[in-house]
């Protein structure tokens, strides 16, 4: 495997592992918070990263590179509020969407066209995440702090976890 695209590669495996402690950390200051259905929705969302993650571990390791399997950072434990996390979680896929398009462009230097391919996964994938985080930041925003439209958000957040696993490309629902 090209060394270049390989250490991008890790680069990413990495990233995908720390978006899943992050998401992790997330839903479980909401469930101390009283706020099931948003620890749910993380919670998944947590398991989605890993599935990431692990999708970038078994291709390096099937095309004759080697994954690494990297410390990851402690992520935060406190958030000043609901709208904060999701603030957080919208600007952290924004950065993740910039690593895919730099790895993106290695490829294409690199002339690795079958990881180019494997990578529009990833492009797709992306897309639909800023999209979902910022539905449920213009959410928050419409809601003001307002106690029962944050119970209703709440509910809500449970439906689009069942949504989002019957939309979602069959393999992603493999782990
Ligand atoms: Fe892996 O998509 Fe979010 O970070």
């Amino acid at each position: 495997m090209n060394t270049r695209v390989e250490a991008a590669l890790n680069d990413q495996i990495h990233k995908e592992g720390y978006s899943s402690q992050f998401y992790l950390a997330m839903a479980s200051w909401a469930e101390n918070h009283g706020l099931s259905g948003t620890a749910q929705f993380l919670y998944s969302h947590s398991d989605e990263e890993r599935f990431h993650m692990l999708k970038l571990i078994k291709f390096v390791n099937e095309r004759g590179g080697k994954a690494m399997i990297q410390a990851i950072e402690q992520p935060p434990i406190e958030f000043k509020d609901l709208e904060n996390v999701f603030e957080q979680l919208l600007n952290h896929e924004l950065m993740v969407t910039d690593s895919i398009n730099n790895l993106v462009d290695i490829c294409l230097q690199e002339k690795d066209y079958t990881t180019h391919n494997f990578v529009q996964w990833y492009v797709s994938e992306q897309l639909e995440e800023e999209a979902l985080a910022r539905t449920i930041l213009d959410k928050l925003k419409l809601i003001d702090g307002d106690k029962g439209g944050l119970y209703m958000f709440d509910r809500d957040l449970l439906k689009m976890i069942t949504t989002r696993a019957n939309s979602t490309p069959a393999d992603s629902k493999a782990q």
